[in-house]
């Protein structure tokens, strides 16, 4: 590390120290807002970054619209000033550190779009300034920080670990979650240079619990898509039992039970409908382009994309046997989707498995209706469908209800006694199975 960059380095520990490190966060959405509000509640000056006007107008006016955050720790921080929120990228010159937490979606071909992630690069290069630390955190394709963003930053002639400092440090928020929240989660953390993992390192390690420094910021980039990746090729392989286990005439969801007694060297994933979230259908296939990129293909990547992506349409094959049981056609039956977020207890549908199963059904004939208290309406090929009011009504007029998201506010005895034929992709019946005319994934 040279003097330069270790006197840099000191003016920021020295900034921390003192609670004046000037914190700038881009992308104020479920990352960024808990970020800047716990920068904010332990004592630093922080702005707030975002395009979307409403957002900064929440913030101003003292409030909260990520149900994570509460509105008392916005108002207090807003009132005290140690938090304010704008549109104007100027505000980055003034800051000694800033956390990029923009969206990296896929694009319509199922390809990574870093457009969100460029575009704040390029407004950080022209406010870049000698000395300040500059973190991204959204979920990317190892290489991206190296080979996507300091060449964008370098066009200032400014030197990651030399005149400024350059890290990966990947999300780790779960909304809803309560057992781990920010502070208590450890926090991954990756410099394009040494002097950059120990200057980003000191920022977060001012508000989080533990700071875990890895050898570079494409290390830091990787944690994060083995995280995911883990999750949904084990998602994938539990899917995969599940149709095995169907074949075979075995309940699958005691062999999981059963497996799970094993105090060792296994750990527990659930059948279900698909794979929805804004994470694990996703991230993973960052990894993968970016393998296709280098002429590699990452296949348990790809199997598990596939077996996942399969399961809407083996959910409507179970729904389709169910109702043959009982003579009747899928097409002309009242089917009654429970549940469309994409997992339980939120308000969250995006890649809901549960848009899928309601297209494919309607697509054979059916009349479908859902129900979920979390997801008041939904878009579906532009003819946005309705949350219908749970009534035994209209549990005893369906042909057959599908449950799809297993939220806890659900009477599961009501539902498998009122509905003819309920069909469980989540194993929520388990405890009045006995009472109804029940199908298992
Ligand atoms: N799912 C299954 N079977 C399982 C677990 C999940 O079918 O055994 C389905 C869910 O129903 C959902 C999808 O997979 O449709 C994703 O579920 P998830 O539990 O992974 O929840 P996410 O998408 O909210 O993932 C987030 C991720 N958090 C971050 O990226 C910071 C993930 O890394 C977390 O591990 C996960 O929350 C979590 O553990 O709750």
């Amino acid at each position: 590390m040279t003097d330069a960059s270790r006197s840099m380095l000191e003016a920021i520990t020295t900034k921390v120290a003192r609670r004046e490190l000037r914190v700038a966060v881009v992308g104020l959405g479920y990352v960024g807002l808990p970020l800047a509000a716990r920068f904010a509640t332990c004592g630093f000056p922080v702005v707030g970054l975002d395009l979307d006007a409403r957002k900064v107008a929440a913030i101003e006016a003292g409030t909260s619209y990520i149900p994570d955050v509460p509105t008392a720790e916005i108002a207090a921080a807003v009132a005290n000033k140690t938090l304010r929120a704008s549109r104007d990228p100027a505000v980055l010159a003034d800051a000694d550190f800033v956390s990029v937490c923009v969206p990296t979606p896929l694009s319509k071909f199922r390809e990574p779009d870093l457009s969100a992630v460029m575009s704040v690069t390029e407004s950080i290069q022209r406010h870049l300034r000698r000395g300040q630390v500059i973190s991204y955190e959204s979920t990317t394709y190892p290489g991206t920080t190296d080979e996507a963003v300091e060449p964008q930053l370098a066009r200032t002639g400014l030197k990651p670990g030399r005149d400024y400092f350059l890290a990966f440090s990947p999300e780790r928020i779960d909304p809803g979650r309560k057992d781990f929240t920010l502070k208590t989660t450890p926090k991954v953390v990756g410099g394009v240079t040494a002097a950059c993992t120990e200057a980003a390192a000191a920022c977060y390690g001012a508000v989080v619990d533990r700071v875990v420094r890895v050898s570079s910021a494409r290390a830091a980039e990787m944690a994060k898509m083995l995280e995911n990746t883990f999750r949904s090729v084990n998602i994938g392989l539990v899917n995969e039992m599940a149709i095995i286990c169907d074949r075979l005439k075995i309940p699958i969801f005691e062999v999981i039970q059963a497996a799970s007694t094993k105090p060792f060297g296994f750990m527990p994933f659930f059948p279900g409908p698909g794979l929805g979230g804004h994470c694990l259908p996703i991230d993973p296939l960052y990894l993968s382009w970016k393998m296709r990129s280098l002429d590699y293909r990452a296949r348990f990547i790809e199997i598990a994309e596939e077996v996942n992506r399969s399961m809407p349409a083996y959910v409507v094959s179970k729904v389709a046997a169910a109702l043959n049981r009982k003579k009747k056609a899928v097409n002309g039956s009242r089917v009654l989707v429970l549940g469309a977020a994409y997992k339980k207890d939120i308000d969250d549908v995006r890649e809901s498995p549960a848009i899928d199963v309601i297209k494919q059904l309607r697509d054979l004939g059916a009349d479908v209706d859902y129900h979920d208290p979390y997801i008041e309406s939904l878009e579906h090929e532009g003819l946005p469908l309705r949350s219908v009011a749970l009534d035994d009504a209209r549990l005893r007029s369906s042909d057959c209800a599908v449950i799809v998201t297993d939220h806890s506010c659900f009477d599961w005895a009501r539902i498998v006694t009122t509905a003819p034929i309920v069909v469980d992709t989540r194993n929520a019946t388990a405890a009045v199975r006995d009472r109804g005319d029940v199908v298992l994934l």
